[in-house]
């Protein structure tokens, strides 16, 4: 794979939602900009959108991620709260999930490095030592250095169930592991926050039928992204600007598992549809 992938969702009637191949090999200069709408608008013309957009997915995007880090909220959504108090009774927990979804604090957690990042089309991994496993599909903001949301993608927070179950200090271990996290398919540039009735859907495949999907409206989220965004920048800096998982709303029920061979479907309106086998 050899390029990275912008639609840019252009406020005009003449110039519609367009995909572009990233006008600059330089990806973390090139996102890095507090205007990256507006450079893109001038920069990148009308005429270098590409129609195939379903294909490039499919043969030849990258991650839209370069040096960034990737982070990520938990519990900003009831479901999320109720699915990890549910998994951790036997641990004796649960009430962490409770008092950190109505606390003025967030939960923010250090999700992957880059080289952890699966692309469009690659494998996501379960762990070995995992029995019990989900793909977490997330909004996932791109902020610049300065702290703007510049762009989104979909995020997938692969998780192990049982070990973040087992104990909550066990988390890192549940969460960061090679090939936890996808992005993609693209680095979404709207020039404006993302609509507030935007839709997340998964959709899990198993021997090319589905065996769990769901939606949920981004407006079912606990937190603001602004406050997310100032919890992150409160004493953390990001040369290269960072990625923010902002949660799931989407956990399907205990007796569902991810099995090898199962393909990941994760689409919010606006950015597209991220496709993973899972490894
Ligand atoms: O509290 C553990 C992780 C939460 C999370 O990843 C989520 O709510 O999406
Ligand atoms: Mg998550």
């Amino acid at each position: 794979k050899t390029r990275h992938g912008i639609v840019v969702e252009h406020d005009r009637t003449d110039r519609p939602a367009q995909f572009h191949r990233a006008p600059s090999d330089d990806w973390d200069y090139l996102v890095n900009q507090d205007d990256l709408y507006q450079f893109l608008e001038q920069e990148v013309p009308s005429s270098a959108a590409s129609d195939d957009y379903q294909n490039w997915i499919k043969s030849d995007l990258l991650a839209p991620i370069g040096q960034q880090e990737v982070w990520a909220s938990g519990v900003t959504y009831l479901r999320s709260r109720d699915a990890r108090m549910e998994e951790s009774k036997k641990a004796g927990g649960g009430d962490f999930y409770d008092r950190v979804y109505d606390a003025e604090r967030p939960e923010l957690f250090f999700k992957s490095t880059a080289t952890r990042v699966v692309a469009p089309g690659d494998k996501v991994r379960i762990r070995q030592d995992s029995t019990w496993n989900v793909p977490e599909p997330e909004l996932t903001l791109f902020i610049t250095s300065g702290g703007k949301i510049v762009g989104y993608t979909c995020g997938n927070d692969m998780s192990s169930r049982s070990i973040e179950g087992e104990n909550p200090l066990y988390l890192p271990q549940a969460k960061t592991y090679d090939g936890s996290a996808a992005l993609g398919p693209c680095l979404y540039v709207p020039g404006k926050p993302i609509a507030a009735d935007a839709t997340i859907r998964l959709q899990i495949m198993r021997n090319n039928q589905p065996a769990f999907e769901n939606s949920i409206g981004i407006d079912q989220m606990k937190r603001k992204h602004d406050e997310l965004v100032s919890f992150l920048f409160r004493e953390c800096s990001f040369p290269n600007g960072c990625y923010l998982m902002t949660g799931t709303g989407i956990v399907p029920p205990d007796d569902f598992t991810l099995e090898k061979g199962d393909v990941v479907r994760i689409t919010i309106d606006g950015i597209g549809t991220l496709e993973n086998p899972v490894g």
